[in-house]
């Protein structure tokens, strides 16, 4: 096992990881911006260095300070929790160059991955299902057209170094192919400095799910089963679960084996995401790889009893797998609720000082969370201040808890985004589990009126 961990990261992961490290016996090392010398990651670890001001771009995404500041502390591993540098190709490759391990797939796996068309070719190879598309990167717009043709309308127009729902086009029947392919290869160039851009079908009212993997280095290679990911607005996940409720055991294990399959003939190793489009048929399509932890991971840890960050580390240290396929049942459902330093009805950012805090607890209630009273949630990062993640023995026991423990949750100061969390947890579609990627939309199309009422009342 590794001496010293560094922590390339902030908040509610960067606090997850050292906790990990803590019961490992590995000391930890914590970076900081100038702004975030008070957080309780910084607080935890067994030492911290400030690595610049607070934009992302001069502390959380510096390379040079972040390696300066392992070199500095002696670290012997990196690891980049989710978001900033988790999935930069780059970096990785410059963490083993300079001999340290690095806490995920090896660099080769986050280029591959990143690549949305080489992912595609990739998903192809290691069987896969794909939806009918472009076979590479498109060449022109003609190109475009004479596909779009063939595979029929609708389709949609991806970037290939988009991803996460930046840089898609939808063209109808009746669309301009070749108008959208220009204009969106133009943005993706002005955006990723890259216009490559990929086609296929597109799925109309899809589900999101997607197979949690872990692969050792010995070529054991499991499956955690899926998590329901289709609560999103504008791409950000809202409300996740696990075991989906359209996923039956049968196709658990088909999806399960399809997935490691794919990764055993790829040789993938440590954790990672295979994200799935489901259509209303059940039928199910690669969409993308996420090569790092997520943050919807503690659903799938309550679910099969397993710790992905503990995980992340032995098999980054070169342990072999410690369970079996076999060994891994889901016992449980969970549903986790992403509560976001936000306006309730317009979701716009809402940092400041929490002046008040309560965390609800009890029975089956989870909260990984940076916030305590007096914290400062600071405009320069990422909204999500909290992850409550509920589980019980059956969905409905794991929902009426979530119900019972958003209504617990008290911050004062900001405004969150609990109001919302407590009208999708109350929406007769979530509560059947009858629900897809449109579900946000469902619900803010219909009782608009009602997120104004709850705000007076609740005092936001
Ligand atoms: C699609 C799609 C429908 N058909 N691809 C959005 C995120 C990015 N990973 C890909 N995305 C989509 N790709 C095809 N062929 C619909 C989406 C999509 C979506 C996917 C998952 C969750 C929410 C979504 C919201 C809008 C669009």
């Amino acid at each position: 096992m590794f001496k010293k961990v560094l922590i390339a990261n902030r908040g509610e992961i960067a606090l997850r990881v050292i906790r990990a490290c803590r019961e490992l016996g590995v000391q930890t090392v914590a970076i900081h911006s100038t702004v975030d010398a008070e957080s309780l990651h910084v607080k935890f670890a067994d030492e911290a260095v400030c690595v610049g001001p607070p934009p992302s771009k001069d502390s959380y995404l510096n390379v040079r300070a972040i390696m300066s500041a392992a070199e500095l502390t002696g670290c012997d591993a990196i690891h980049p929790g989710y978001g900033f540098l988790s999935e930069n190709p780059g970096f990785a490759e410059v963490v083993e160059k300079l001999g340290y391990r690095w806490i995920g797939p090896r660099s080769e796996m986050l280029r591959l991955m990143g690549n949305k068309v080489e992912a595609r070719a990739v998903a192809e190879r290691a069987g896969l299902p794909l939806l009918p598309g472009a076979r590479g990167v498109l060449t022109s717009a003609e190109e475009a057209e004479e596909i779009a043709r063939q595979i029929g309308f609708p389709v949609i127009l991806k970037a290939a170094a988009g991803g996460g729902g930046r840089g898609m086009k939808i063209v109808r029947l009746g669309g301009d192919v070749r108008r959208t392919f220009e204009q969106a290869s133009n943005e993706a160039l002005a955006a990723f400095g890259d216009g490559s851009m990929y086609l296929e079908r597109y799925v109309e009212e899809p589900r999101h799910i997607e197979m949690q993997i872990a692969a050792d280095e010995h070529g054991n290679i499991i499956h955690l089963g899926e998590r329901e990911c289709s609560v999103q607005r504008r791409h950000q996940k809202i409300v996740e679960e696990s075991p989906s409720p359209a996923v039956t055991p049968e196709l658990r294990r088909e999806m399960g084996e399809v997935a490691v399959g794919a990764m055993r003939s790829i040789a993938y190793n440590n954790v990672g995401t295979i994200e799935f489009l489901m259509d209303e048929q059940g039928r199910y399509y690669f969409m993308e790889m996420n090569t790092r932890i997520q943050v919807e991971h503690p659903v799938t840890e309550q679910v099969y009893g397993l710790d992905l960050v503990r995980l992340q580390l032995k098999l980054a240290a070169g342990e072999k797998m410690p369970r079996t396929q076999e060994s891994v049942v889901p016992r449980f459902h969970a549903i986790e609720c992403r509560v976001n330093a936000e306006d309730p009805v317009t979701f716009a950012p809402s940092p400041g000082t929490i002046t008040g805090h309560h965390q609800p607890g009890g029975y089956g209630v989870r909260v990984d969370t940076m916030a305590y009273e007096h914290y400062r949630v600071q405009p320069y990062y990422d909204s999500l201040v909290a992850k409550l993640i509920c589980w019980g023995d059956s969905r409905e026991v794991a929902l009426q808890r979530a119900r019972r423990a958003l209504n617990e949750y008290v911050v004062e100061g900001i405004k969150t985004n609990i109001p919302f969390l407590r009208r999708v947890l109350a929406s007769p579609q979530f509560t059947a589990g009858k629900y897809d990627t449109r579900i946000v939309e469902q619900i803010l199309a219909e009782r608009p009126a009602e997120a104004a009422a709850s705000r007076k009342t609740s005092g936001l």
